[in-house]
Order: C-alpha cells, then sequence, then structure tokens
C-alpha cells in the first residue's frame, strides 16, 4: 500500500497517474495547499521542501519519496514497469523526465505566476515565460514527429510531460502548428489510467471558479 499527499496539480498528477498505470493500491491524503498544510511539521518531516506530491511506502519500511520526478522513478523501478532497465533505454527515458523537471514544469510554472497570479502585469515576465515555454514546446513537437513516445514505449516521461503540457491554456501557452504535440497530448489523454488519475484527488462538486483559484494560488505565493 502506497500513501500519496497530494493536490489537484501538474505535479500531483504525475503520481497519482503513474499509480493507476501501474494499478498499485494507494490511499490518497488531500492537501489543502490555500491552508498551507504542507507547511506544517508533520508533513515537511516527509517532504522538507515543503510542497506536494509525496509518497510513503507502506511496503517498504514506510520509506518516504519526495519531488515528483524522483516518485515517478522510484514506481517504475519498483515494479519494472513503464521505465526499461538497459542503460541506454533508462537514461532515455531519464532525459526527457528530466527535460520536464528542469523545463517544462518551472517555466509553465513561472508563465502561470506572471500570466496568472501576479497582481502586477509585467509584459517582459510574461512575454519571457511564454515564448520559453513555447519553444520547450517546439522541441517536444519535433522529438513527437519521429516518435510515438518521447522516449521508447509509454513511459514516465510521457507521464511527466504530459501532466504539465496539456494545462497549456491556463498558462496561456499557443499549441498553434504543434500537430505531433496535439496528437501526443490527445493519446495520453485518452488513456483510461490518466483519466483516472487526472482526477484525484476528488473535487468537489462544485470547483472554484478562477477568479477564486487565482485568490487561493496568490496566497501561496505570499
Ligand atoms: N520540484 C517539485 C515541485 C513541487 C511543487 O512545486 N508542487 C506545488 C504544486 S504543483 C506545490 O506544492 N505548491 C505549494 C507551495 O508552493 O507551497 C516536484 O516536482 O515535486
Amino acid at each position: 500500500m502506497i500513501e500519496l499527499y497530494t493536490s489537484p496539480t501538474p505535479n500531483g498528477w504525475k503520481a497519482s497517474i503513474a499509480l493507476e498505470e501501474l494499478e498499485l493500491p494507494y490511499t490518497v491524503h488531500p492537501i489543502a495547499l490555500q491552508k498551507l498544510e504542507q507547511k506544517q511539521d508533520w508533513y515537511l518531516k516527509l517532504n522538507p521542501n515543503g510542497r506536494i506530491p509525496t509518497i510513503v511506502d507502506k511496503d517498504n519500511g514506510d520509506f518516504a519519496v519526495f519531488e515528483s520526478g524522483a516518485i515517478l522513478i522510484y514506481l517504475a523501478e519498483k515494479t519494472g514497469r513503464l521505465m526499461p532497465s538497459d542503460v541506454k533505454g533508462r537514461s532515455l527515458v531519464v532525459q526527457w523526465l528530466m527535460f520536464q523537471m528542469g523545463g517544462i514544469g518551472p517555466m509553465m510554472g513561472q508563465a502561470n505566476v506572471f500570466y496568472r497570479y501576479a497582481p502586477e502585469k509585467i509584459p517582459f515576465a510574461i512575454d519571457r515565460y511564454h515564448r520559453e515555454c513555447r519553444r520547450l514546446f517546439e522541441v517536444l513537437d519535433t522529438r513527437l514527429a519521429e516518435h510515438e513516445y518521447l522516449a521508447g514505449d509509454y513511459s514516465i516521461a510521457d507521464i511527466a510531460n504530459w501532466s504539465w503540457v496539456h494545462t497549456y491554456p491556463w498558462s496561456g501557452v499557443e499549441i498553434d502548428g504543434l500537430e505531433h504535440l496535439k496528437r501526443w497530448l490527445a493519446a495520453i489523454g485518452n488513456r483510461p489510467a490518466v483519466e483516472r488519475g487526472r482526477l484525484v484527488p476528488q473535487q468537489p462538486e462544485r470547483p472554484p471558479d478562477a477568479a477564486t483559484f487565482v485568490e487561493g494560488a496568490r496566497k501561496i505565493l505570499a
């Protein structure tokens, strides 16, 4: 049994989608980011960075793993699935996973901050992060022109990148003309395990409107 501490965000969905794909039993512990539960002492003992997601593997001496990329690698290695074990195949998956962790995630995150949450609109910052996101999307599109998935078979690299890229409308990034990226977005999004994982943690019947969501995000950034 895995305990999953998460919220409905791209980094959280990476973990829940992987758990669904791997058919591992898990219990969800929703973390209320706006209430800063992720900064409480009990949580910081599991995740010193005070962010979601975190998993605790009850079947492995209550081993805690933080950082979404590390969680994906841990789950893939635990099960021997979603990442090959040969040196080159594994490296390819890790390369595209790191591309997400070091590029797509931080750049889309900053695009959200300046395009959506900043009370003051700074055109230079908005433009900078939109252009950088678009450049990274073009890297993905070029890769996907010649490969069905990012790194060999469907893998944790696809899960990590999809979890962020499919939220492009919220970040305000255009995907016009990126036909291979669109094909891949739809293919991954239609996987039943991805559909299930994307709904974790369960949302209230009436999710917050955009203005309320922005207000909540500003509390976290303050
Ligand atoms: N590098 C971390 C980033 C995690 C992260 O930024 N999580 C966000 C949600 S997507 C969070 O917990 N934000 C709350 C906060 O900043 O306090 C990972 O990949 O796990």
